[in-house]
């Protein structure tokens, strides 16, 4: 069994993964699907999982299974993501998979077996980071993201997913809804690192999540007209720059006027994109999330009229495009309270991040467990774990999984 943790203060699974895909540029990592880090990324997990005596699998979608004992129906499955956001934090996603393998380690270093099938299931692309859909394993599985629909998203490159999915052997027709997969699935358990306040003001290393906010992607499109930065006369100019800067102000203003909702323009896309040139098109992309599903509609139907507002008084156009949607999710009480109960009373937390857990609740008993991160930051370099809490997030898996298998 490998030791735990290691003298860097990380769980060793972490230390052995700690220079896969630094991004030297921005920090932290980038992790994104099926790119080279990514399939590093898998080819580890699935060396640790055959270390394991697991085995592995990847589904029609891209997801990587590993079996602890024979495959069958009504598994218990253990799992999270290892992609990340740019520049993203070491936690986000691998301490869920580090700490299920570790988990599984242990149970069987003290000769616990299963008593029903049991996997390990790390989704694909669960940011979002290169096709720009969240949880895109997990949306394909349950069905939640069409497949033809899905086969034509490009990446920043221009590349589809259809192709991208065969430059990894996997068969683009065969994206779509897994029945079988999730007759796989008895009940899915996702540890995750927290990404914002909730342990550090409940004072716990861990919590039982109790909701995730609705939440929803939307590309913003402003067009004026292209012209020559320094021939242009201020009062003639249609800048679609200046239109998506004081939409900025409208998104956040919004957000803020409808208590608890979270807007955030985090990506920008300038055409042509040149220092002496006003811009022809500016996109930008807005995440919204509110507790409620009506709540963030109306929040977006807000933003919409403040966008329309600021590209009339630019003297340009504005289109917004909805590109993902996730509903508000209650995670199953039955569970999430079997949960708390295993873990001893364990509180509970709602969170405002999404999860793959999160999108298979709508189709099988999902629950998650976070562990506390002191900084209370997320999709950054600054995320952190201390040990000590990620080895009561393993003791917690381990409880989970004794009581569940
Ligand atoms: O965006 C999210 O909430 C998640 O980290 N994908
Ligand atoms: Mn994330
Ligand atoms: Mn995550
Ligand atoms: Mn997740």
């Amino acid at each position: 069994m490998t030791a735990p943790a290691t003298a860097h203060g990380l769980l060793s699974g972490l230390d052995e993964i700690a220079e896969i895909g630094r991004d030297t540029r921005r920090g932290g990592y980038s992790r994104h699907l099926w790119q080279p880090a990514d399939l590093e990324l898998r080819d580890w997990f699935a060396a640790r999982a055959v270390r394991l005596g697991l085995d592995v699998e990847i589904d029609r979608n891209g997801n990587t299974w590993a079996w602890w004992g024979p495959r069958g129906d009504d598994a218990i499955v253990v799992g999270s993501h290892l992609d990340s956001v740019p520049g993203g934090g070491a936690y986000d996603g691998p301490l869920g998979v580090v700490s299920t393998l570790d988990a599984i380690a242990r149970l069987q270093a003290s000769g616990f077996r299963p008593t029903r099938p049991c996997a390990v299931l790390v989704f694909a692309e669960e940011e979002g980071s290169r096709f720009g859909i969240a949880c895109l394993g997990s949306r394909l599985m349950t069905g939640a993201l069409d497949a033809d629909q899905a086969r034509a998203l490009v990446d920043p490159e221009g590349i589809s997913l259809a192709a991208a999915a065969s430059a990894v052997g996997i068969d683009p027709a065969g994206l779509g809804e897994d029945p079988a997969a999730l007759a796989r699935i008895g009940l899915f358990v996702e540890l995750h690192v927290e990404q914002g306040r909730g342990l550090i003001d409940l004072d716990s290393p861990v919590a039982v999540a109790s909701s995730i906010l609705a939440h929803g992607r939307w590309r913003i499109t402003f067009t004026g007209e292209g012209n020559h930065a320094g021939a242009t006369r201020m009062a003639d100019r249609r800048d679609p720059m200046l239109a998506a800067a004081r939409s900025m102000l409208g998104v956040r203003d919004a957000a803020v006027a409808s208590s608890g909702s979270r807007a955030t323009i985090g990506r920008i896309e300038a055409v042509p994109g040149g220092t002496n040139v006003i811009s022809s098109q500016v996109a930008v992309w807005l995440d919204a999330r509110a507790a409620e599903d009506a709540a963030a509609r109306d929040l977006v139907t807000e933003i919409e009229a403040r966008v329309a507002e600021a590209a009339s008084a630019e003297g340009c156009t504005a289109v917004v495009a909805e590109e993902s949607w996730s509903g508000a999710v209650a995670f199953d009480p039955a569970l999430r309270d079997r949960l708390v109960r295993s873990l001893g009373g364990a509180p509970t937390l709602p969170t405002g991040a999404g999860h793959d857990a999160g999108v298979l609740s709508s189709r099988r008993p999902t629950a998650m467990i976070f562990v506390r991160n002191p900084t209370g930051v997320s999709h950054s370099p600054e995320e952190f774990a201390t040990l000590d809490d990620c080895l009561a997030g393993v003791d917690a898996l381990e409880r989970v999984l004794r009581e569940l298998l």
